[in-house]
């Protein structure tokens, strides 16, 4: 054999291995990256409902909430304790509620060895008393945020907000419910016994390295962390008696990327009542609802006596390419909570045919439209600058926002202070699923979605609201914009270029 044809067999050897190599690891990579707890979960743990806070009523007519932020242990299985961070616990934090009308006020303390915030997700207030990343509480300090709840019942939430640093915040643990009810949710034949037919069900998608969450993010993994598990209130593997015939799930996606696809493990209709911001006008009948990070859904489940049936998340066929199915997440499933009825249930009423009439505008009387291109590297291809205000607004006009997700991977939008009505999801009218008040919608790739809101204010130039990617992933990376609300002729001021800062002294 000529030395030629030596090295010519070597080298085609060789490239044959790599190949072999590279194809093999694509293929392990491929196997191991998709996720099912279906059929998996045990159900032996009761779920837990987390307490409805304490308040007091000021003189003045305030109600007065408590919150600390603090670090503690969980016992998420039998005798290993994880550390966590949660308000007024170890982990998560209290239900919150308050009616339309209240003035409300929360102390809150940080006992943290860092500074956060705690922004009140889907809630309608002046912008400084958000608790965005402009209002920060540094470690061992505190802030009384105050307002009056100006909005329909709703199942609103509560989180920390510091810009770079919210996936991690959330992730170990602060977050809460924050219910508001108003006359009208109050007279509606709708469960609403609180942790009886009326179940906060806040999802989480968790990892566990041994005792210690693992939050570290797979090699294909864009959209930020996504978890082998998921945990409902804090509770691992759970399950809730039932003894009524309806019971309404308050579901909350709290999970810091994954997005999930709601449904019964046996394939049962149920009715949706409400979304982000409240109820809708009618209920819907449907099998599924998708949520995505911070987005919330009110739905209502028919059980029959003695039965077992199993929330779960199923596969979702609009998340994007196989690709992003496969390593993104969407292709995975979960049983999330089993509901076991009694032998005897307590008759409900029927729903009622009504809900009531939808407060967010229709979009005819906007007077500015604007366009925002999502991508991972920034919004409208700026990343977040505290020290920049993006849009100036002015209040008490409608606009129109379009979106829109381009760049290969799953993206979703939160607008700070308001509710919004999506007009159309790619130029059709929305599904069922996004009727409702909402202040969060997911925008996979090759999606445009057009919303309309209204901006009533109040004014304030220099302290601005956010908009962004609820991937708290992300978020941090700077998928983030900041607008103020302004009066009509008015310039929009200078926000703070760091936390504390004043105008002026921005660090970039
Ligand atoms: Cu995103």
């Amino acid at each position: 054999m000529s030395r030629f044809k030596r090295v010519l067999i070597i080298l085609v050897s060789a490239v044959t291995a790599l190949a072999l190599a590279v194809g093999g690891l694509f293929l392990w990579l491929w196997n191991s990256a998709g996720v099912s707890t279906v059929g998996k979960e045990s159900f032996g743990n009761e779920l837990a409902i987390p307490p409805l806070a304490q308040s007091q009523v000021a003189k003045d007519g305030t109600r007065v909430f408590d919150l600390r932020m603090q670090a503690g242990e969980t016992e998420f299985r039998d005798g290993q304790s994880t550390s966590t961070w949660g308000f007024n616990g170890a982990y998560l934090g209290p239900t919150l509620r308050a009616e339309r009308g209240e003035k409300v006020r929360v102390r809150i303390r940080n006992g943290l060895d860092e500074a956060s915030t705690v922004h009140w997700h889907g809630m309608h207030l002046p912008a400084e008393m958000d608790g965005g990343p402009h209002q920060m509480v540094e470690a061992g300090g505190s802030w009384s945020p105050h307002w009056t709840v100006d909005q329909p019942a709703a199942t609103l939430w509560y989180h920390p907000h510091p810009h770079g640093a919210t996936e991690k915040h959330v992730q170990r643990g602060l977050a809460g419910m924050f219910i508001l009810d108003d006359e009208r949710s109050e007279r509606l034949a709708l469960p609403k016994r609180y942790g009886v037919d009326d179940l906060p069900v806040i999802v989480q998608d968790v990892t566990f390295d041994g005792a210690t969450f693992d939050h570290g993010r797979g090699l294909m993994q864009n959209a930020g962390f996504l978890g082998e598990r998921t945990l409902v209130n804090g509770t691992l593997s759970p399950y809730q008696e039932v003894r009524d015939e309806l019971v309404r799930l308050r579901l909350l996606n709290a999970s810091t990327a994954r997005t999930y696809d709601f449904g019964l493990s046996d394939g049962r209709a149920f009715s949706l009542v409400g979304t982000d911001g409240g109820l809708l006008e009618r209920p819907a009948r449907m099998e599924r609802v998708q949520l995505s990070p911070g987005e919330r859904a009110e739905i209502v489940v028919r059980m029959k006596p003695g039965e077992r049936t199993v929330l779960r998340s199923f596969p979702q066929g609009n998340y994007g390419d196989a690709w992003q199915r496969r390593f993104n997440g969407g292709g995975d499933s979960f049983d999330v909570l089993q509901l076991r009825a009694a032998e005897r249930l307590r008759p409900s009423p029927a729903l009622p045919a009504r809900l009531g009439e939808l407060e967010v505008p229709a979009g005819d009387d906007a007077v500015r439209a604007r366009h925002f291109d999502l991508e991972r590297t920034g919004i409208n291809g700026r990343p977040m600058d505290m020290g920049r205000v993006d849009e100036t607004v002015t209040r008490g006009t409608t606009e129109v926002w379009t979106l829109r997700s381009d760049d290969g991977m799953p993206h979703n939008f939160h607008v700070h202070d308001v509710q919004f009505r999506v007009l159309e999801v790619n130029g059709e009218a929305p599904p069922p699923r996004l009727r409702g008040p909402k202040d969060t919608v997911f925008v996979p790739h090759g999606t445009t979605v057009k919303l309309a809101m209204r901006f009533d204010g109040p004014a304030d130039p220099d302290s601005p609201y956010m908009y962004h990617c609820h991937l708290l992933y992300h978020e941090d990376e700077g998928m983030m914009g900041q607008f103020v609300v302004v009066e009509k002729g008015q310039r929009a001021g200078a926000p703070a270029g760091e936390a504390g800062a004043p105008p002026g002294e921005h660090r970039h």
